[in-house]
């Protein structure tokens, strides 16, 4: 017997109230059902946001792409689960018409963790960012998530205080993201230095440094890991001593679509220049950048975007494979 609020309660009516709890969570996500069933028989299964598609890539090239990422992982046997919110219902597996429909129309709102509630009661349609994708994965209990790269501290952090709600949200949330580390649109160490604060560990797939998204080098030294394997038995220590926060894993672009960091930076500070100009703040800022550094690379960043996320998914596969055995 346990007292709790002046009430008596017995061991199994707080565990039944915990169930409730939960099971009145999952019943706020339409899960598709190839991934319902994925998660009650323990399969593999990798989460995908959609910001990358709605904000993160150009029409059509987005919704062709979005569904070659999701075969990526059905290749290597795992359920793909891209997550959004359309018409105010979150949905936790996309089928192929509704990511053709986030990728097409206009004005879908950028969603990180706090304006879920927002986009729901107002029936909107939202695309998810890194933050609010981590945070409805983990509620559905799917483990592993694969992105492009993931947002932080912005250069000139010091005036506009832009710290992306991705680094708290992994902060306190169970869930590992393959991503090619970060765009130098931000302060990479600055990043870096917020995520040891915030208790994240980054993890090198295949490397001992942290990427920059288009190059493979940023010369920050991260910790080298050699297999998913290796990754979900770190995951599963780190579940045996309940630490709650992310494991971002860091897997660089392939070499052969590596841009040099030279070209890559010319693009982005000429952005982040136009950026400033038009005096463009809080979420737009991201969206803006991307969209105006694939127009000045002329589609050659929309090319390294596509095969780095791609890339990722399989790596993404592999750590979701080891984690179901
Ligand atoms: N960086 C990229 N591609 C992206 C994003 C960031 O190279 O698509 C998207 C992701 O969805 C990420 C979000 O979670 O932007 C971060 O936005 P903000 O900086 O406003 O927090
Ligand atoms: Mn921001």
């Amino acid at each position: 017997m346990y007292v709790m609020g002046g009430v008596v309660w017995e061991g199994f009516q707080i565990l039944q109230y915990l169930n409730n709890m939960i099971v009145k969570e999952v019943k706020m996500l339409k899960i598709r059902e190839d991934v319902k069933e994925a998660l009650e028989l323990n399969k593999p299964i990798v989460a995908l946001e959609s910001t990358i598609i709605a904000h993160g890539m150009p029409y059509p090239e987005n919704v062709r792409v979005a569904l070659e990422v999701e075969n990526c992982v059905k290749v290597e046997g795992c359920v793909p689960a891209t997550i959004g919110v359309i018409k105010g219902n979150i949905i936790v597996g996309m089928t192929e018409k509704e990511i053709e429909f986030i990728g097409k129309k206009e004005g879908v709102l950028k969603l990180s963790t706090r304006e879920i509630p927002l986009c729901i009661t107002q029936k909107k349609t939202g695309a998810t960012t890194v933050s609010a994708t981590s945070f409805i994965a983990h509620k559905a209990g799917i483990k592993v998530f694969a992105t492009g790269g993931i947002g932080g501290v912005h250069r000139d952090f010091e005036k506009s205080m832009d710290i992306s709600r991705d680094l708290e949200e992994l902060s306190r949330t169970d869930i590992v993201v393959v991503s090619s580390g970060a765009k130098s649109i931000l302060d990479l160490a600055k990043t870096i230095e917020y995520l040891e604060t915030k208790g994240v560990l980054i993890l090198g797939f295949k490397t001992n440094e942290f990427p920059a998204f288009y190059t493979r080098h940023s010369g920050i030294r991260i910790p080298e890991i050699q297999s998913g394997d290796a990754i979900a038995e770190i995951y599963k220590e780190k579940e045996q001593l309940s630490l709650k926060s992310a494991i971002l894993v860091a897997n660089p672009i392939p070499k052969e679509y590596e841009i040099e960091r030279e070209e890559a930076d010319r693009w982005i500070s000429q952005a982040l220049m136009e950026c400033d100009k038009k005096g463009i703040y809080g979420k737009e800022v991201t969206p803006f950048l991307l969209s105006r550094i694939v127009e000045l690379s002329g589609g050659k960043s929309l090319e390294a975007n596509i095969h780095l996320v791609k890339s990722n998914a399989k790596v993404a596969s592999k750590i979701a494979v080891a984690l179901s055995k």
